[in-house]
């Protein structure tokens, strides 16, 4: 079994209706299990800015999928859900997004796989929900989710 941390945005569509259909999607499959999700928080948008605010959160998960077959099936809910990609600008709006921030203590460089997440360490979007779900996480090679949230 592994832990894993799950990043969720949405921005399209009724996103507060969104992220519980995917966190009832994810938590349906035996070998997946949802084990905290924290707060969801409006974010402003970062990469692309003119677009609608954000609703951000995190979910931690005990799996026995490895990272690369959780990957895909975080992007089979998104699908379940009617996203599609390849549509509109990168960094732009969506009605929901499954981001794969950890899994464990590992590091993954592969076509397609990239561990932890390679925008986590600098997205507090991403790093608060994380902090509040345990603040002791560490993001394998770049520190504390508390020391980079300070560093922001
Ligand atoms: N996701 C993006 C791009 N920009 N901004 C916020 N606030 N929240 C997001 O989830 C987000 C974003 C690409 O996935
Ligand atoms: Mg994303
Ligand atoms: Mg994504």
């Amino acid at each position: 079994m592994a832990r894993a941390f799950v990043g969720i945005g949405s921005n399209l569509g009724d996103s507060r209706a969104l992220i519980a259909a995917a966190l009832e999607l994810l938590g349906a499959e035996d070998s997946v299990a949802v084990v905290a999700v924290s707060t969801l928080r409006e974010t402003d948008p970062v990469g692309y800015e003119d677009q609608p605010r954000f609703l951000n959160g995190a979910v931690e998960l005990e799996t026995e999928l490895g990272p690369g077959e959780l990957l895909a099936r975080l992007l089979a809910v998104e699908r379940e859900l009617g996203r599609v990609r390849g549509e509109g600008p990168r960094f732009g709006p969506r009605t929901i997004d499954l981001d794969l921030l950890l899994y464990g203590n590992e590091t993954v460089h592969e076509p397609g796989l990239e561990v932890p997440h390679p925008r986590l360490h600098e997205r507090r979007f991403a790093l608060e929900p994380l902090a509040e779900l345990d603040p002791t996480l560490e993001v394998p090679g770049r520190g504390p989710v508390q020391a980079l949230l300070s560093g922001l």
